[in-house]
């Protein structure tokens, strides 16, 4: 016999247990483990339903109803449950309605963007671009470029000496490169004419700091090499580059200049971006500005590179990017660029 009283008492310990545990259930993945210990084929209500049949016939409807009423309450209870986890922001969740908070987005440094800018014009021309060592030997720094062992730029105050001591004594101390010429010796040293190359990179002099002088600054340097390119093709192809980079109708002239690695050598001007030619504290009431050098390969330099200087001719050139930059954006000081002032360099 069952005495309805004490059915009743252990199926109120059985709730209380299940509530506590439900209670005590920290995430969803725990709710399939109290299912199977309340509801499982081995659970207590299980038992209970399993054992009917040894009861006398007339308590069988009695208990069985008992049974199922209190498996139906685990059932609704743990389902509630597992949708209020499934509904329920957890604390650390993400608000997915949120808006989302900005990501800064980064840019190229305006000598780069320049730097790429003047490179984009020449590579159409069949310009390919080769770079180089910043350390350099004194040799292809200077006496390969025809710049006699007296020139005034190979004093220790116009060129940076890294050591007195040269591990190569045959090519002289090793230096911060003055300009990028050295890599085009170098190019010509490995490889026959014709040769079109420009080389960008950056270049080292110890100048006394000022709106217009850095000790670190940008060139971009070009070299044609083949039987016959000329002075007419170099004019050429510096005023498509001036037009293009400064726009169609930016008068250029080409200035007679001297440079101990070219002969004629020629300087190039643009009529001043700030007065268009009238004179002002930009161009130095000149009306123009300085933008290139350049002028044709010296034979003394193609000696020096291993090439026949008679069988050989071309023309080179060079510039630097940080003046190119600061004509182009009417910038005065070229030490903004090296400041890292963001107020500066998001403006371009
Ligand atoms: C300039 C001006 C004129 C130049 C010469 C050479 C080399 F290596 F081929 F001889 N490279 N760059 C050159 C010529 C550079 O910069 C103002």
């Amino acid at each position: 016999m069952i005495d309805p009283a004490q059915l009743q008492q252990t199926l109120n310990l059985l709730e209380d247990a299940f509530g506590k545990d439900l209670q005590a259930l920290r995430g969803a993945q725990e709710l399939d483990a109290l299912r199977a210990k309340y509801l499982g084929r081995k659970s207590v209500v299980a038992e209970h339903l399993k054992r009917l049949p040894e009861l006398p016939p007339d308590q069988r409807g009695l208990v069985g109803k008992a049974l199922n009423t209190l498996k139906e309450s685990f059932e609704a209870r743990l389902t509630a449950r597992q949708h209020a986890f499934r509904t329920q922001p957890v604390a650390s969740a993400l608000d997915v309605t949120l808006p989302g908070s900005a990501v800064p987005r980064g840019r190229l440094h305006p000598i780069t963007q320049t730097m790429e800018a003047i490179l984009s014009l020449f590579v159409p021309m069949g310009f390919e671009i080769i770079e180089g060592p910043e350390l350099e030997y004194e040799w292809y720094n200077f006496d390969a470029l025809n710049i006699p062992a007296s020139h005034p730029s190979r004093e220790s105050f116009d060129t940076f000496f890294v050591d007195s001591r040269s591990p190569e004594p045959r090519r002289g101390r090793l230096l911060l490169r003055s300009h990028t010429s050295p890599v085009q010796v170098r190019v010509m040293q490995r490889r026959k004419p014709p040769l079109r190359i420009l080389v960008p990179g950056a270049v080292f002099r110890p100048d006394p700091l000022d709106a217009s002088h850095s000790f670190m600054f940008h060139q971009v340097e070009g070299l044609v090499v083949d039987e016959r390119a000329n002075f007419s093709d170099l004019k050429g192809t510096l005023t498509a580059f001036v037009e293009r980079f400064f726009g169609p109708a930016t008068k250029v002239r080409f200035r007679p200049h001297f440079f101990p690695f070219t002969e004629p050598s020629a300087e190039v001007d643009i009529a001043c971006t700030a007065c268009r030619g009238q004179g002002c504290s930009t161009c130095g009431r000149k009306g123009w500005l300085e933008i290139l050098g350049c002028g044709m390969v010296h034979p003394n330099v193609f000696k020096a590179a291993g090439y026949d200087a008679v069988k050989v001719q071309g023309f080179a050139f060079g510039m630097g990017v940080e003046r190119i930059a600061m004509l182009k954006y009417g910038i005065t000081d070229i030490r903004l660029f090296f400041e890292n002032d963001l107020r500066f360099l998001e403006q371009f």
